[in-house]
This record gives structure tokens, sequence and C-alpha cells, in this order.
């Protein structure tokens, strides 16, 4: 049996799953959470809360922990010998601080011992920042400045310097230990660190998640010396090379075929970051299709046929993993805002679906800015959760309406943050956890006044890892997996139930809220 693994190594858990694109069929999926099945590591939610000055930071050893976990539980669900393809994509802009040991116990690594126990003495910093973490203000500015300017930045590398992007990240970290700093030969993303893992060599960035670093110019797709200039003294060589979507970066390592029972030679597709896998695994790489993905950070994305940028300077431009690039526009409070309200009454999934149900659209006038953390989009910065909305909604009194008041705020807000992208959907997919929420694919729907279609696929993520290891290895048809595995399901179709107006003025009111709290 011909089989493609994805692999989808995200903010609160490490997924795999397996297709066959002969029969058309997903054969095995596997999960493991961070938090439940490696409690020692202190991050019941993937990361380490509670950094100094925003830092959200995570531990690579986590990560590799899980892999095997991960690896072993596929290994129940199928045959790992197999795989004839496989590729995977991480959370993006996260990175891995490495030591010059990297080099060679990247390529002898002993199968009776544990990835961890040996990546360890490799780490040159103990823990990687990511995607969360917002406490690289000043080092934006300072990038910003040495450019000539955010949108100097922005023109070469399709953003303008982001809290969370690589680059601040990096240089945040030159400026607190120089030292260690100097002491890291390797710098590498979550994506192509555990590409490296798999292969047992050290693997190269690929341009879709390279485009989040602020370091590569997104014109010629190569690391853009004035912008390593402007982040950390030699930089260029800690760096790995950047290359298309399409490359082959190794094959499986000697560690997977010995421990897990892999076929030597099996090819890995260069790794990508999830947000451009996610566009694979959607059907959505090639330009008319919006995403919107509902996960830990909610992502409305979609394939471009140009590069435009974001005015307002929140907005990414990424590689698209099958050639050309892909827009980004990211939220920070998406699922753990949601999660937040719903444990706040105590109420299940099915309730909050409820309470969307018997709730009218524009809630009776009731609205509600719901960001628990410092947002990126629009970029607020907060001390504390910011809860702006009607006296009722603050008073938390109806449970009902404080759930809609957070929904309808998330999507209008996202409506109002991706005008720039000026892409008109007619149809929009809703993929993530909480896609299945029938309630609120309809507010979606009114929303943005465009169907919206569910598709079958839940890890879309992992969906176009396998998907991009297919074609590239295996010379799958993408437009035949497309209608294979990127189907609607039944009743997976939401027409919009109210006409444009509904929201016109409920968005006026929302926005002037929005600009009252930024004020
Ligand atoms: C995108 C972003 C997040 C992460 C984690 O810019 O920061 O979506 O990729 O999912």
């Amino acid at each position: 049996m011909p089989l493609s693994l994805g692999l989808d190594a995200s903010t609160q858990s490490f997924s795999a799953l397996v297709i066959d694109t002969d029969r058309g069929e997903t054969v095995a999926e596997a999960s493991v959470n961070f938090g439940k099945v490696l409690p020692q590591y202190g991050a019941p939610q993937g990361f380490m809360a509670g950094g100094a000055e925003g830092e959200v930071h995570a531990d690579p050893c986590m990560w590799v922990d899980a892999f095997e976990l991960l690896m072993e539980a596929l290994g129940e669900a199928c045959d790992l010998a197999d795989i004839r393809a496989i590729s995977g994509a991480g959370q993006q802009h996260g990175s891995v601080y490495l030591n010059d040991s990297w080099f060679d116990v990247i390529g002898t690594l002993r199968p009776c011992e544990s990835l961890s126990e040996q990546l360890a003495p490799c780490l040159s910093r103990p823990t990687s920042p990511i995607w969360m973490d917002t406490s690289t203000g000043e080092e934006c500015r300072e990038i910003a400045q040495a450019l000539g300017g955010a949108q100097r930045v922005c023109d070469k590398s399709g953003s303008v310097p982001i809290e969370r992007f690589t680059g601040p990240q990096i240089r945040r970290f030159y400026k607190q230990d120089p030292e260690a700093y100097a002491a890291t030969a390797r710098i590498h993303l979550v994506s192509s660190f555990l590409c490296s893992v798999l292969c047992g060599a050290d693997a190269p960035i690929d341009r879709g998640d390279g485009a989040g670093m602020n370091l590569l110019d997104i014109h010629r797709w190569e690391w853009d010396e004035h912008l390593l200039r402007a982040t950390a003294p030699d930089l260029h060589p800690k760096l790995p090379s950047v290359v298309p979507g399409a490359t082959v970066a190794g094959t499986v390592s000697n560690y997977f075929v010995k421990r897990f029972g892999f076929t030597a030679g099996t090819p890995v597709t260069v790794f990508s970051g999830d947000n451009p896998s996610s566009l694979v695994g959607m059907g959505a790489s090639r330009p008319g299709k919006v995403v919107i993905s509902l996960g830990t950070s909610d992502t409305f994305f979609a394939a471009m046929p140009e590069i435009v940028s974001d005015p307002q300077g929140c907005g990414h431009v990424f590689g698209n993993p099958m050639g050309g690039s892909m827009s980004l526009q990211c939220f920070i409070n998406g699922s753990l805002a949601r999660e937040a309200v719903r444990d706040r009454f105590g109420y299940d999934w099915d309730q909050f679906t409820q309470a969307l149900e018997a709730t009218p659209p524009g809630n009776n006038g009731q609205l509600m800015v719901p960001f628990f953390r410092p947002e990126i989009s629009p970029r607020l910065t907060l001390d504390a959760p910011l809860l702006a909305g009607s006296e009722d909604f603050l008073n938390w009194k109806n449970a009902d309406a404080a759930i809609r008041a957070c929904v309808e705020g998330q999507f209008m807000n996202m409506k109002l943050r991706s005008d720039w992208m000026q892409v008109r959907p007619e149809v929009i997919y809703l993929t993530g956890g909480a896609s299945r929420d029938t309630g609120l694919a309809q507010v979606v729907a009114d929303i943005f006044q465009a169907q919206v279609e569910r598709l079958a696929v839940s890890s879309s993520v992992a969906m176009g890892a396998a998907m991009r290891a297919s074609v590239n290895s295996r010379g799958a048809d993408l437009g035949m997996l497309e209608k294979t595995f990127c189907r609607p399901v039944e009743s997976g179709t939401v027409n919009p139930a109210v006409d444009a107006d509904a929201y016109a003025e409920p968005l006026r009111e929302f926005t002037a809220l929005l600009d009252s709290v930024a004020s």
C-alpha cells in the first residue's frame, strides 16, 4: 500500500495523518496533546505561561518527546513501513537555538536513546520563543529604524517587524545573552527543526515558513543582508538555506527506521508552516478561495495572484508551498477566547452552539471586543483582558448574549482586518476544531455574506503536508488530491441567513468601540 504521511506540530499538540492516494482514503490518524501526555514540561496548553514582558516559550525537548509518542501511536494504527512519502508543518515563527554539536549529533542519533536525551545538550538556548510571544516591541522598532521605517521592512519581507516573528526574537536573544547567541551555530524554525530530526540531517527552511521571519526578501526568496544585519551580527551562517516547498529535504533517518519501522530511503519533503500547509490541505493553494482556520489562533488566508501588503501593518505575505505567495491575517484571541467565555459560564461546546442559535444576528446591540490576551490584529498590548462591550455584557448576566458577543466580535474584527487583501469571497472554507460548530459557521456566513463550506478533513495542516509529500515524491496530481481529500462534509454548507444590512450597523458600532479602546 503506497501511503503518504503528513505531520502537524501545532501549539497544543502534535498530530499525524496517513493517506492512501490510490484508494483516496485517510488510512490512519493519531495525535498527542503536549499538556496531557507530557505534564512534566509544565505546559498544559503547550507553552510555559507567565514569562517576563510578554515572553511565551516552549521546550523543544517536549516537541521531540511528543514526536516519539506520536510515532508509537501511529504505528499502532497503520504499518509505518508502507509509508512512501512524508512531509510536515509546524506552528510558525517559533525558533530553536543550537550549538555546533548539533551538526554531528543530528546525523548520528542512536535508536536506543530518546531524542530529547541526545538533543538537549545541543540547545544553546534551553527554550524556544513561540508565536504567542509579544516581548520584542523594542527590537521591532530598532529593526524598522535600521531599515528606514517599518514599511521598508514590509516591502522587503512581506510584513512590518512583528513581535512574534523570528528576526525580532533573534535580536532580543542576542541583546539579552550575547554569549549564548555567539555559541549558537544554527537557528531553526519549529518546522525545519522537526524536519531535521526526522531526516537525521540539518534541514532547510521552506519559503512558506521562511517568510514569517522578517528576514527573507520575498521578491527574491533569499535572506536579505540588510534585514540580517539589522537583526544580529553574523546571522547568515547560523541560518539554514531557504528552498521552494517542492524540495526533498532528505530521507527518513536511521533512528526512525530502527525505532518505528519506517522503510529506509523514504523521502521527506521540506516542512512548512502550519498556515501555508493548511492552505494546501483545504484545497485552496490556487488563487480564488479563502480559508478561515479556527485554532488556538484564528487565521484568515488565501493564495495570492499578486503580492499586496497590508497598509495597517498587521497582515502578512508568506510563501505558498505550491508556488507563489499567500496572504494571512492572524488573530491571537482565537479558541482561547472562546474557551474563556465558555468556561466562565460552565458551558460545554453543545451549549455554546445552542447559545449562538438562540440569539439573533447583531445580538440586540450588545457588542464585545473579545481580547483576553494582547491582540495582534489590530495590535493592542494590554495588561489585563480587554472585554469592552455593552453594560449588560460587562456584568456577565446573560451567558447566551455573552457568547454571541464574543463570536460576533471575533468575526466582525476579522472582516475589518482582512479587507486589505481585496478578496471578496463568495465561498469561505472553514477549518480547525471550532469549524464543527454550526452556530459559529452561521455567524461567519452572515458577517462575511458568503457561503461557508466545512470540509471533511478536520486536520487540514497534516492533510496539506500529506498532499505535498504525495505530489512531490510520488507524482500525485494536486487537482485529483483536492477532489478526493478536500470535499465538503454532508450538511457542511452554510448560506447567509440574513442580508448584508443586518451587520451594517453592528460593524459601524464595533469599529467605534474598537477605536475607543485602542485610543
Ligand atoms: C501565524 C501565527 C499562528 C501560528 C500558530 O502568523 O502566528 O497562526 O502559526 O498557529
